[in-house]
This record gives C-alpha cells, sequence and structure tokens, in this order.
C-alpha cells in the first residue's frame, strides 16, 4: 500500500521512482519485517508467558528435551505479524499471486492456531483432532490449486516445468489441481514435523526462502528468464517481495528461537511457513527446484514416514527416533551440532538448486 503511494508521488519528487523497483522493496520489505520481528518479539513472549501459553513436553522424546517445559509457544504468532505487516508497506496487492501467497500464510497460520490453543489453553495434548487439521489443509490447499488452475492470467496454469530439463513442460491438466494439494500440504507437514530442536526450522526456512527469492525473481523477470531458459510467469516477480518479508521475519524470530529456545513457533508457525513455501512453489511452478532447495524438509518427512512403516511392519525402527533430528540426538551428536549440521546441508541442497538454473 504504502509503496503505491510514494510511487504516485515520483512526478513531484523523482526519487520516489525507486519504489517501483521489485529489488528495492524486497530489502526494505525484509529489513521491515526484521525489526517489527525484533520489537513485537520480546512483547509476544511476555505475552505468551503470562496467559502461560506454554509447551507440553511428550515424556516419549529425547530425555533432553524434559527441560525444555515451560518454553512459550505459537511464537509463529510474531512471524505473521511480521510478515504481513511488511507486506502491507511494500508489497504489491493489486498482484492476484501475493494475495493468495499470504492468504495461504493466514489460513494455514490459523489452523495451526487452533491446534495450539487446544493444546496450551485447554490443555488438550491431542490439540485438533487429526481429522478436523489435515481435512482443513486439505480444503484450504484444494481452494488454492482450483483458483490457480482456472487463473485465466496463467497460461502454464497446469504445466510442470524440471530442473535441467528446459523444454521438458508436463502438462499436467486438471490433474494439477491434486498434485498443488500435494505439494502445499506436504510442505506445511514438513515444516511441522521439522520443527523438534531449537532453531532448526526456522534456519532451513531462511535458507529456502533465501533461494526461492533469487528462483522467484529470476523467473518473474522477462529477461533474466530468457537468458537461464527458464518458465517466465509474468507477475510472479512481485513474490520476491513477500520472500523478503519472510527472510526478514524468520532471521528476526531466530534471535529468539536459537538454542536455547526463549520461544517455540507453534503449529501457528510451521503450518504458515510450510503451506506458504508450499503455496509459492506451486505459484512459480518451481515445484520439483524448492523440493531440493527444501530436502532437508523433505529428508525429515521421508525418516518418518519409514519409520511408521517399518515400525507397522516389522515392529522394528530404522532410526532411533523420527523424524531423524531426534535420530542423531539419541547417537550423540549435541543439539547444537544437529542444528547447525542440518543448515549447513540445508545450505548445499539450496546452492545446488540455484545451480541447475544454468545446468540446462
Ligand atoms: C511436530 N512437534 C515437536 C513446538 C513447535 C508420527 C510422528 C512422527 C509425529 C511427530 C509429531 O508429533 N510432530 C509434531 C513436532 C514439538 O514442538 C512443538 O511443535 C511445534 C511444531 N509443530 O513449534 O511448539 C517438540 O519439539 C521440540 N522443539 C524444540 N525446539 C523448537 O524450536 O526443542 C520444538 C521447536 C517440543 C520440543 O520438545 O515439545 C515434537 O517433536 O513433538 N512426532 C514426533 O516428532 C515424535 N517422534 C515419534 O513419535 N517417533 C516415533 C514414531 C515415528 C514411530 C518413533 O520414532 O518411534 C518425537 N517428538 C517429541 N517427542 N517431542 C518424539 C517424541
Amino acid at each position: 500500500m504504502l509503496y503505491e503511494l510514494l510511487y504516485s508521488l515520483y512526478p513531484y519528487f523523482s526519487p520516489f521512482n525507486v519504489f517501483r523497483y521489485i529489488t528495492f522493496r524486497t530489502s526494505l520489505a525484509a529489513l521491515t519485517a526484521l525489526v517489527v520481528t525484533l520489537v513485537v518479539a520480546p512483547r509476544i513472549i511476555q505475552w505468551l508467558k503470562k496467559i502461560s501459553m506454554t509447551q507440553q513436553i511428550r515424556d516419549d522424546g529425547p530425555k533432553t528435551h524434559l527441560s525444555k517445559a515451560g518454553t512459550p509457544t505459537m511464537g509463529g504468532i510474531i512471524i505473521i505479524i511480521a510478515v504481513t505487516s511488511s507486506m502491507i508497506l511494500w508489497g504489491n496487492f493489486r498482484n492476484i499471486y501475493v494475495c493468495v501467497v499470504l492468504l495461504s500464510l493466514l489460513g494455514f497460520g490459523a489452523i495451526g492456531f487452533i491446534d495450539d490453543y487446544l493444546k496450551a489453553v485447554k490443555k488438550n495434548p491431542k490439540g485438533l483432532r487429526p481429522i478436523y487439521k489435515f481435512g482443513a489443509q486439505l480444503l484450504l490447499a484444494l481452494a488454492i490449486g482450483i483458483f490457480l488452475y482456472v487463473n485465466p492470467k496463467d497460461p502454464y496454469a497446469s504445466v510442470l516445468s524440471a530442473p535441467f530439463f528446459k523444454q521438458w513442460l508436463f502438462d499436467l491438466g486438471i490433474f494439477y489441481i491434486p498434485f498443488s494439494i500435494f505439494v502445499i500440504v506436504g510442505s506445511s507437514n514438513a515444516v511441522n514435523l521439522t520443527d523438534g530442536i531449537d532453531g532448526l526450522a526456522i534456519g532451513l526456512v531462511a535458507i529456502a526462502t533465501l533461494a526461492n527469492g533469487a528462483l522467484v525473481y529470476l523467473s518473474g523477470h522477462a529477461q533474466f528468464a530468457r537468458y537461464l531458459q527458464v518458465l517466465y510467469l509474468p507477475g510472479t516477480g512481485e513474490l520476491t517481495v513477500f520472500c523478503g518479508a519472510l527472510l526478514g521475519a524468520s532471521l528476526g524470530f531466530l534471535w529468539y528461537n536459537a538454542y536455547p529456545a526463549e520461544v517455540f513457533m507453534g503449529d501457528v508457525g510451521s503450518l504458515a511457513l510450510g503451506g506458504s513455501l508450499g503455496t509459492l512453489a506451486v505459484v512459480t511452478k518451481h515445484e520439483i527446484v524448492l523440493a531440493v532447495v527444501g530436502g532437508i524438509f523433505v529428508i525429515e518427512t521421508v525418516s518418518v514416514v519409514l519409520q511408521v512403516a517399518s515400525f507397522k511392519l516389522t515392529g522394528n525402527r530404522i532410526f532411533k527416533m523420527a523424524p531423524i533430528h531426534h535420530h542423531f540426538e539419541l547417537k550423540g551428536w549435541s543439539e547444537p551440532k544437529v542444528i547447525v549440521r542440518f543448515w549447513i546441508a540445508g545450505i548445499i541442497l539450496a546452492l545446488f538448486s540455484l545451480a541447475t538454473l544454468k545446468l540446462r
């Protein structure tokens, strides 16, 4: 909003012409979200403690986690406030993609909020019943998938692109809708599962958002997209500003969620972050590349699937505990060591995904 006002004034004050540049607004969005997070977080953490919105620690987890009891949770509210306020200032709400991704953040955040509220305030350890929690996610993802599929502006609405194969465009047709649901709900729950040790999930979200931002900017820029021979999607470049806001809020939240964490993001944060990253992947048609960027989230989820399947089929566990970050904790790695090593792996995957842009 603010950017439109400032940009409209540039005939009277020419330096305001700078507000038309996505790169400039992305930097401002990142700094705004970072400052808002750093200012708001202490107050919200204090408020969460005051209303006893604190984490219940399961007794079947790593013993080192028992000392975390009483840590305030639902800190994801901070992230959502920071991203939303930053986008109100620097985002272009005439851009339909910006609206869809922001609504995804708020919609998945609302589902997570209800789950956290039931667990922490109503002291119901099960939280929202899985059928309702998963069902709400499916419905929200279905609405997003249908909207994007029928979106008249997007000639590639049902097309799947892939890294390395520049000519490989696979039209899924109506099946793009269930595919979108799989990507969006999958990434929402992948971040949710990953958020099991201090700073791990938010650090990986920051890394993925940095890589996403570069991908989104390049594929939304006609000249760069043509040079790199990636799908050019007019209008998606504005999502770079969202990535800036998300990066700023993630770094700000990491300031407080870093080991030893003063606050957990809760499902309100993990579902919101995963849902919006998944929606971003679907909108920008970089689903496969972003599965590489978010490779640690994929590995964490696969570890749970394999562990549950093995346990149910054979009674044996593949890992000492799933998700896989707990396996390394039980192997004796300290929590900070697990976190930083997973971040390093995330950075390597992000760099590899960016390299695929040129390997075509
Ligand atoms: C999301 N939630 C954390 C916090 C955070 C099927 C099974 C794999 C499901 C899975 C599960 O329940 N996942 C839910 C993970 C929880 O964190 C809260 O949840 C929010 C994210 N959704 O924001 O509010 C705990 O994680 C720790 N934590 C930190 N620092 C952080 O910054 O230390 C979180 C954030 C917190 C805190 O201890 O209480 C969680 O792990 O529940 N279940 C599991 O992940 C469990 N694994 C399991 O059951 N494995 C079995 C199955 C697969 C057969 C096995 O391997 O045998 C583990 N999680 C926990 N205890 N806490 C083990 C049991």
